[in-house]
């Protein structure tokens, strides 16, 4: 019942109550890095609008990497078990997470889903959230990087109407390059422009799951991260 302002809306969750939510949240969320950190396993957070390219992406880089990184997924979708067989056709140990009507993942149905998967074997563990460019950036799931997928048919505005996404991810891939002949007018310096208004360190990489355009960076990108996250654990275990 809402006590906010006194209208008795059912359906409001009270501000106080909000705030219990998120930490609860978050001291699960260190939990479940705790876990990470224990195993050695670099864990990204992948986000993004529905069908903006998040599951093709990693089919694409589970065949590029070619086993040289040992990846597993979990996948949250509304309904349907269908990204996570895909990625397990594409090779990497995947499980769903089905949240019915909730728009994000939290650290709790993280932490119950790690328990399905072979984490001791895996060097990069991906989560792939919830289609959704707003709730997703809320929830901590105990995860080293962010990573947004946005699609070049989105529109270059979608970082400044989305903010709060763009401010808190440290890299965004922007996926389907192959169509930007097709429309006219849209540029990646384009997105690049809205990006830098609103990311405080901006960092673009342009791709195609369909071309492969892009996958080098992406893959540097990933070694480079995982190579810095051994890095600071080595030093922390001196
Ligand atoms: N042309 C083109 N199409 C792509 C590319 N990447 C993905 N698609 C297509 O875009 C659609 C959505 O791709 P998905 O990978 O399912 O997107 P998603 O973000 O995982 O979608 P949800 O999990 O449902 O939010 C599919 O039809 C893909 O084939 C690309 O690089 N180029
Ligand atoms: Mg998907």
């Amino acid at each position: 019942m809402c006590q906010d302002c006194g209208c008795g809306d059912p359906e409001m969750v009270p501000v106080d109550l909000h705030a219990r939510i998120l930490a609860d949240n978050d001291r699960l969320s260190a939990h479940n890095r705790d876990h990470f950190a224990r195993l050695g396993i670099f864990t990204l957070n992948l986000m993004g609008s529905p069908g903006s390219g998040k599951t093709a992406l990693l089919e694409a880089t589970a065949k590029r990497l070619g086993g040289s990184l040992r990846l597993g997924a979990v996948s949250g979708d509304l309904a349907t078990d269908r990204d996570a067989e895909r990625l397990r056709a594409a090779g990497i140990p995947a499980v769903s997470i089905t949240t019915g009507s909730a728009c994000h993942l939290d650290a709790q149905m993280i932490h119950r889903s790690l328990h399905r998967l072979p984490l001791s074997d895996l060097d990069l563990f991906v989560i792939e959230n919830v289609g959704n460019l707003v709730c997703p950036a809320v929830y901590d799931l105990g995860q080293n990087a962010n990573v947004v997928t946005l699609s070049v048919t989105e529109g270059e505005d979608k970082p400044l109407k989305y903010p709060v996404m763009f401010a808190k991810v440290g890299l965004v891939i922007l996926t389907k390059t192959d169509l930007l002949p097709h429309l006219p007018g849209v540029t990646v310096s384009g997105f690049a422009a809205s990006l830098a208004r609103v990311m405080p360190d901006p960092k673009l990489i342009p791709l195609s799951a369909l071309n492969g355009d892009g996958l080098d960076a992406w893959i540097s990108w990933l070694s480079a991260s995982l190579a810095r996250a051994h890095n600071r654990q080595s030093r922390r275990s001196v």
